[in-house]
């Protein structure tokens, strides 16, 4: 009894699912019923009425209308979106953002690489059944801003600080006290922001840039807990850049400053201006000079270091100065009057042409801050003075005079003088198109220096003679100095009765 029941019961069961899976077959076997599964909602279409033309230029700020129709029913709201973020139809993470609106002002991103950026805008309709249109409006356009500008930069203190009316001085260079901190405050805007604030990032020298911020001012070495760096000694930039809202960076602005006061040496000795002074052979220049370093008047832990004297490009002596003393006088000479290894001796510049060269003597002064290791090395600072050392001799024709004319035998006369020495030399010529020249050493006794007899010298005249005859000469003192030019005359020769 049992189980025919459960037989029957089976049978039952296989019966309700046959019939319609049957059913369904047969209904799917069947083309006209099918369509009772097609959708009838017919999509809307969406269209740009108001946007940039393809590919054209606009800028950032862009006033975006668009509108939709719906052949079966009607649009209800709209998906908008930017750039390639448009994802696979009916994608779960959609970047559309819904909106009812049928206008936007909307502001494109341009950001730090340039000043215009390509942008695609998409915008689709949805209908009342919450179709959305299958090929959203779109357009392609490039988008651009001005950069923004830095108006102003300066430092706090410094020359170009126009709230500080007693040392505001664009033309100079703005040199810090070493040890003390340095605030630089700026300002700027975005030409064609409208008004919109700016961000600023800056940095020193090469440091990174400090994060993007409202701040218009920095401060170094900064308060704890931030960490902006002490600045070392030397030559230093400030940089500052503005962002404007579309992300649109300007080429950093920078401000050049100097960390750090040059020694400051003054030669006090000689007090002829320079360039003007003519010391006799035998004389005796002597130097005084002065120097300090601010920071140590100051008493910022910085202050004068060394002193180093040259003659003429060459390292002399270097005195280290105590720190204790403060301001640093001291002296030096030169004189002929002592051996040429002493570093006290000078000797005229000669110069083969005639005449010597002046001597150059320098100062540099350099503080504790100082890098430069010698005197080849850009000093710190450089005080010179140029001077002649050693007077030329001069000479005189005594005769003939220019223009005379003479018998063919006479005999030439000069003289020479120097006022610092004595005269060591003579050279003299004549006719130098014709003849060698001659040296006479004064120091020979054999030799007169100061006369010579010429015998049977042609006559001048017209040609085939030459038109005339000439003389120079030249005096040598005992320090090696020719007189500065040639004495010469010009003379003419007759036969005499
Ligand atoms: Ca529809
Ligand atoms: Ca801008
Ligand atoms: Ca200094
Ligand atoms: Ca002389």
């Amino acid at each position: 009894m049992m189980s025919f029941r459960r037989l029957a019961a089976g049978a039952f069961a296989m019966a309700l699912l046959v019939i319609p899976l049957a059913a369904l077959l047969f209904l799917t076997g069947c083309r006209k019923q099918a369509e009772i599964f097609v959708d009838r909602n017919f999509p809307p279409d969406t269209r740009l009425t108001s946007a940039p033309g393809p590919y054209s230029q606009t800028n950032y700020r862009i006033h975006m209308y668009w509108d939709g129709i719906d052949s079966d029913g009607f649009v209800v709201a709209y998906h908008f979106a930017w750039d390639d973020t448009v994802p696979p139809y009916g994608a779960s993470n959609s970047p559309w953002r819904l909106t009812t609106n049928t206008d936007t002002l909307f502001k494109a991103l341009i950001d730090s690489i340039g000043e215009t950026r390509r942008h695609t805008f998409y915008v689709r309709a949805i209908d009342n059944e919450g179709k959305l249109d299958p090929s959203p409006a779109r357009v392609r356009f490039d988008a651009w801003t001005v950069a923004p500008q830095i108006d102003s930069l300066y430092r706090v203190g410094g020359p170009l600080d126009k709230a500080d009316t007693l040392n505001y001085d664009p033309g100079r260079k703005d040199t810090v006290l070493m040890g003390t901190p340095i605030q630089f405050i700026w300002g700027g805007h975005d030409p064609d922001g409208l008004g919109a604030p700016i961000q600023y990032s800056y940095r020193i020298d090469s440091n990174p840039f400090e994060p993007y911020g409202d701040d218009t001012t920095a401060t170094y070495p900064s308060p704890p807990p931030d960490s902006l760096p002490r600045v070392s000694s030397g030559t230093h930039f400030f940089y500052v850049k503005g962002k404007d809202e579309t992300g649109a960076e300007n080429f950093p602005e920078n401000y050049k400053f100097v960390m750090n006061f040059e020694p400051d040496s003054h030669i006090i000795e000689p007090e002829e201006p320079t360039g003007t002074l003519v010391v006799l052979d035998g004389d005796t220049i002597r130097f005084r000079w002065s120097a300090h370093d601010k920071e140590e008047v100051e008493g910022q832990g910085g202050g004068l270091w060394q002193i180093w004297i040259n003659l003429d490009n060459d390292f002399l002596k270097g005195f280290t100065v105590n720190p204790e003393t403060g301001d640093y006088v001291d002296e030096w000479y030169f004189t002929s009057n002592v051996s040429q290894s002493d570093s006290h001796y000078i000797s005229s510049r000669n110069s083969p042409q005639g005449g010597n060269a002046p001597h150059l003597f320098e100062i540099w002064a350099r503080d504790v801050e100082g890098t430069f290791e010698g005197p080849s090395e850009t000093p710190v600072d450089r005080e010179t003075y140029t001077f002649w050392y050693n007077k030329a001799p001069t000479s005189e024709i005594v005769f003939p005079a220019d223009g005379d004319t003479v018998c063919p035998d006479f005999e030439i006369l000069w003289d020479g003088e120097d006022i610092d020495g004595e005269i060591a030399a003579y050279q003299f010529v004549l006719d130098p198109w014709a003849s060698a020249y001659r040296v006479c050493q004064v120091d020979l006794p054999e030799q007169a220096c100061t006369s010579w007899t010429y015998e049977d010298i042609e006559p001048t005249g017209p040609p085939p003679l030459h038109e005339y005859h000439e003389f120079r000469v030249r005096a040598q003192d005992n320090a090696g100095c020719w007189e500065e030019s040639w004495n010469t005359i010009r003379f003419y020769v007759e036969e005499c009765e």
